[in-house]
């Protein structure tokens, strides 16, 4: 937005994933939510707990801003996500992320941990795009945005889907963070065309381009959830947050309860539209009374000064 600063930004990025997330906590696995649903979590008071997908993206920032020069070292990182697991493993992790975070724990090198998944085939679930967003304040460009997010979601995600989903995810944050700004409109086949040409798999682009044409007809969310998917993985997922971000690219709320009212993995969708919408319009844009009710507050607020400087560095 014209007069948002980058730190604004960057911080919006982060609230808006652990607003997207804590609100969508509630109705993970719902075929469909209303908006009167939605509106009594907002209405009502007490902290707004949030899951794995916003533990896991703080401990990425954290990551990013501290190394600064050094960029992105995959090791350090893994013993990072798989602390974090054992804190908290009641933040509602994916079976498979556990798994890998277990094994790190115990000594195995994260490379072997990620490909015993799922006989050997590696997890395409979304758990790699849900935490990718903070890479695109410390890329230098597209592609070098999309390589960071892929290399962040190998640690846990050795599947292709799960790892393109990451890029995907990694390049809208790095294009609603750095390209976008009021009052120019987002211009979705813009959009379109800037995520295809960094991430070459046939699958993404349809789902694009059916995001491209969900958009222009004004679909709500449950019908674009059911054209685009609402599940666990990266490839059911990704592509709706994007649509719910596109569909509402000046309003970081209304973004997240288009992506909560889809459905099904609400926490995740509803983080990563957040993460979207709040990183385009800044953290100033979300409404104070949800924001207060966060518990990463105080701690975004921290690491997203340091990770707004740490920008354009990372490697
Ligand atoms: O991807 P991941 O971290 O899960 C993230 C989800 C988000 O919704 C979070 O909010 C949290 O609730 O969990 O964890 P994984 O367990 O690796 O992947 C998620 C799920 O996708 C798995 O538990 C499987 O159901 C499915 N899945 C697969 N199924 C069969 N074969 C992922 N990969 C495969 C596969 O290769
Ligand atoms: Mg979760
Ligand atoms: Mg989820």
């Amino acid at each position: 937005m014209a007069g948002v600063t980058r730190e604004d930004k960057v911080l919006g990025l982060l609230l808006g994933t652990a607003l997207g997330d804590a609100l969508g906590a509630s109705f993970e696995g719902r075929h469909a939510v209303t908006a009167r649903t939605v509106d009594a979590v907002e209405r009502a008071d007490g902290t707004l707990v949030h899951t794995d997908d916003t533990a896991l993206t703080m401990v990425l920032a954290e990551h990013l801003a501290a190394r600064d020069h050094a960029g992105l070292d995959e090791d350090v990182l893994a013993g990072e996500f798989a602390a974090a697991w054992q804190k908290e493993p009641w933040r509602g992790y994916g079976p498979g992320a556990a798994q890998v975070f277990e094994l790190i724990g115990r000594g195995m090198p994260w490379q072997r941990a990620a490909v015993s998944l799922f006989g050997g085939a590696g997890s395409y679930g979304n758990g790699g795009a849900m935490r990718v967003a903070p890479v695109a304040a410390v890329g230098t460009g597209p592609h070098h945005v999309a390589e960071l997010g892929r290399r962040t979601a190998s640690i846990t995600h050795a599947h292709e889907d799960g790892q393109h989903g990451a890029e995907v995810q990694a390049l809208a944050a790095y294009l609603a963070l750095e390209r976008e700004s009021a009052p120019r409109v987002l211009d979705i086949d813009q959009f379109r065309h800037d995520l295809t040409r960094v991430v070459r798999c046939r699958a993404w682009h349809e789902k694009l381009d059916r995001v491209s044409e969900l958009v222009r007809t004004g679909a709500d969310p449950r019908h674009a959830a059911h054209s685009l998917g609402n599940d666990v993985t990266a490839l059911g997922s990704v592509p709706m947050a994007v649509m719910s971000f596109v569909s509402n690219p000046d309003d970081p709320v209304a973004a997240i309860r288009y992506a909560i009212g889809g459905g099904g993995d609400t926490d995740t969708i509803g983080a990563m539209a957040g993460a979207l919408a709040g990183a385009r319009n800044g953290a100033s844009t979300l409404p104070e009374h949800l924001v207060a009710r966060l518990e990463v507050g105080d701690h975004a607020r921290e690491v997203a000064g340091k990770l707004a400087t740490a920008g354009h560095r990372g490697g």
